[in-house]
């Protein structure tokens, strides 16, 4: 199977991988059911981050697949613009349900970034449509992901996804990252410093003035750079200086939603509720691509003037509300609900936190975090080759038969929320292994 596979890697470009290093000796993934892999030596791997974030509810759910099978038979497109098939209003009815209160519009999209261009388009004209049409400027955060548009990398802060890309969105600006590993390092759960971060969005107020201002859009816990939790109070106070302002707040939920965090969205879980959300990955368990942005009411409303013959938001893709995605979100929101998954981070981030802590001590383990069933374990760079110690953790994890993810030099966990204590103990024990081989 290797052989034949390894005459045929050429014409693959692969997203965020190093190709070349990458063909040398690939990593393929055949199967998948439960907690597991399977490769294509027929090894079982398990998976310690929900394949990137996304399988919330393990792999191969009965109720998915049969949801995707069954509505490819019946209904393989619909246009999306001026037509509709009743599972998009379906699936809209029963996300509301879930989501914090008030956001109770949903528009769908196909993936995160998407839903997070969409988002931000929607401040600008929300403000636009109500007579404030100088509020344009965005603001995001240092150490934000937000996908790899050219919006999304604009209020992004990964420096590597923004310095090729030339001059990108206009009028866009950043406050300070929460990292603060002086006051913080491992603290279980949210770290107490740093609320007082949030107060840079006050200078930056001060320096633009509000009403050029549109929307702040953060992640509750900024995945991709790291695992970085909110300080306590930091989020409460963002929401109190937009309220101020008349800024609308956005959370980027694409990770922390359905149920990371313990609750179904991390909003719940820190008591702050945005004006608009994003979310994508877990909403259909990563099976088919989708995404959807949540508004609420008053948003919606301010475009739901002049002619009705007209179209109020001139925004929309080809695949929006796809009936195979939508099929298969109502197939995962059916089995969140029945194995009780939403809130189960809950129930396991105690001994998930205890297990990830005892790794304080090993091999250049500078900082743990944690929150719901999310962990990160930072690890001091080798001297000038930032990345390449993580990279060496996750290889050696994978040779052993546990999948992590590094982003630098983070190792990062966020299993499936069908996780038991033994898959727990046994993706501790092999990240221990590897910090000490690979020390
Ligand atoms: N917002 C956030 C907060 C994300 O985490 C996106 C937007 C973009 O979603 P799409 O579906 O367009 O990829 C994401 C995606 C990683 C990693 O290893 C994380 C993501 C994607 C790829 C890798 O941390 N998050
Ligand atoms: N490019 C062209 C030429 C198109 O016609 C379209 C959609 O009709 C797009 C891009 C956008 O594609 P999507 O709606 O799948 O995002």
């Amino acid at each position: 199977m290797s052989t034949q596979l390894d005459a045929k890697l050429d014409a693959y470009w692969m997203p965020f991988t190093a190709n070349r290093q990458f063909k040398q000796a690939p990593r393929m993934l055949t199967g998948a059911d439960g907690m597991y892999f399977t490769d294509d030596k027929g090894r079982r791997v398990l998976d310690g981050i929900a394949g990137l974030w996304c399988v919330n509810a393990g792999h191969n759910r009965p109720r998915i697949v049969e949801a995707i099978q069954k509505q490819a038979a019946e209904l393989d497109f619909a246009p999306p613009f001026q037509m509709a098939h009743p599972k998009a209003f379906e699936l809209a009815e029963r996300l509301v349900e879930l989501t914090p209160a008030g956001l109770n519009k949903a528009f769908f999209t196909n993936s995160g970034s998407e839903a997070v261009e969409t988002a931000l388009k929607m401040a600008i004209a929300y403000h636009r449509v109500r007579g404030e049409g100088a509020r344009t400027r965005l603001i995001g955060r240092e150490r934000g992901y937000h996908g790899v548009n050219f919006g999304g990398i604009s209020v992004g802060g990964m420096v590597g996804n923004r310095k090729m890309f030339g001059s990108m969105l206009a009028g866009v600006d950043h406050i300070k990252h929460t990292h603060d590993p002086a006051r913080n390092a491992f603290s279980v759960g949210q770290p107490a410093h740093g609320a007082e971060f949030a107060n840079d969005l006050e200078n930056l107020i001060a320096l633009h003035d509000a009403s050029t201002i549109a929307a702040v859009i953060v992640e509750p816990i900024a995945g991709s750079t790291g695992v970085l939790i909110p300080p306590q109070g930091y989020l409460q106070r963002l929401r109190e200086i937009c309220d101020k302002h008349g800024i609308l707040l956005i959370f980027d939920e694409v990770i922390t939603g359905f149920g990371r965090t313990g609750n179904p969205f991390a909003a719940q879980t820190f008591g702050v509720t945005p004006d608009l959300m994003t979310v994508a990955k877990g909403l259909t368990n990563g099976c088919v691509p989708m995404g959807a942005v949540f508004a609420k009411q008053f948003i919606h409303d301010a475009f739901m003037q002049g002619p009705e013959h007209l179209i109020e938001f001139f925004h929309g893709y080809t695949y929006s509300a796809h009936p195979l995605a939508c099929a298969a979100a109502l197939g995962t929101l059916d089995t969140y609900a029945e194995d009780g998954l939403l809130t189960r981070a809950t129930e396991m981030q105690g001994y998930f936190a205890e297990a990830l802590h005892s790794l304080k001590g090993e091999p250049n383990v500078i900082d743990i975090r944690n929150l719901g069933l999310v962990g990160g374990c930072e690890l001091a760079p080798l001297p000038g080759e930032p990345g390449k110690r993580g990279f060496s953790v996750f290889l050696d994890c994978w040779e052993k038969g546990v999948l992590v993810r590094t982003t630098g030099d983070t190792v990062a966990l966020s299993p499936p929320l069908i996780i038991e204590r033994s898959h727990i103990d046994h993706i501790i024990d092999t990240l221990r292994s590897a910090l000490k081989r690979v020390a």
